[in-house]
């Protein structure tokens, strides 16, 4: 769907940014277009598409490494913290479904936690830690990380390492949990190390000892 106002369209949606469809006989230019305007330019000068639907308060993405996969980390209501994995034109039912309540008390939607044509988290966290960025980490420092999966925590206050097997996270460890901090963000580095970042303004750098 090519948006007609880019601020009413992308509200609760995941959208994906390609370059503008250009006539075959045209050669493409040579340099990337300026990318210094604001959003509704921005819409004349790629081609966007809706990828999902149906989310709440997306957080952070990353691509699997060996899938391809946009993965993302999404804030949820009280016990509905998500990790995601995005089908292009799937519905991932907020605010129709959802695990835990809202934080007034009230149930979510109709209550459901399932309903038939909406997605399923890959998981979810009850009680909440509140995810933010997130990276798969590819690196050689730290071989046994290979393709986990890192997510800074907000109020969780650690940074989360997560274990993944066919699209199911089968391990979670929580690291740096006794540093008090609010991990925001997390990326591998090109030395192969992992680097995360805190609200407070901390940047730690993991390696193998
Ligand atoms: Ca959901």
């Amino acid at each position: 769907m090519l948006a007609t106002s880019w601020r009413e369209t992308v509200w609760q949606q995941a959208v994906r940014l390609l370059p503008p469809a250009t006539d075959k006989r045209q050669p493409r230019p040579a340099t990337r277009p300026d990318f210094g305007l604001d959003a509704l330019d921005l819409v004349e000068l790629v081609q966007v598409e809706q990828h999902s639907i149906g989310h709440r308060n997306p957080q952070g993405l990353a691509i699997h490494p060996t899938t391809g996969e946009v993965w993302q980390s999404e804030h949820g209501p009280r016990g509905g913290d998500e990790l995601n994995r995005l089908q292009a034109g799937a519905n991932y039912g907020w605010p129709t479904i959802g695990y835990g309540l809202e934080y007034s008390g009230q149930p979510v939607g109709s209550g459901r936690t399932q309903r038939q044509g909406l997605e399923q988290p890959v998981y979810y966290w009850d009680p909440v830690v509140s995810p933010s960025g997130m990276a798969f980490y590819t690196g050689n420092c730290i071989a046994e990380w290979q393709n986990n999966l890192f997510i800074g925590a907000l109020s969780g206050q650690h940074l989360l390492r997560l274990v993944i097997d066919n699209n199911r996270v089968v391990g979670e460890e929580r690291l740096l949990a006794s540093e008090g901090q609010r991990f925001r963000d997390v990326t591998q580095g090109t030395d192969g190390a992992l680097y995360t970042v805190t609200d407070q303004g901390r940047l730690y750098r993991l390696d193998r000892p």
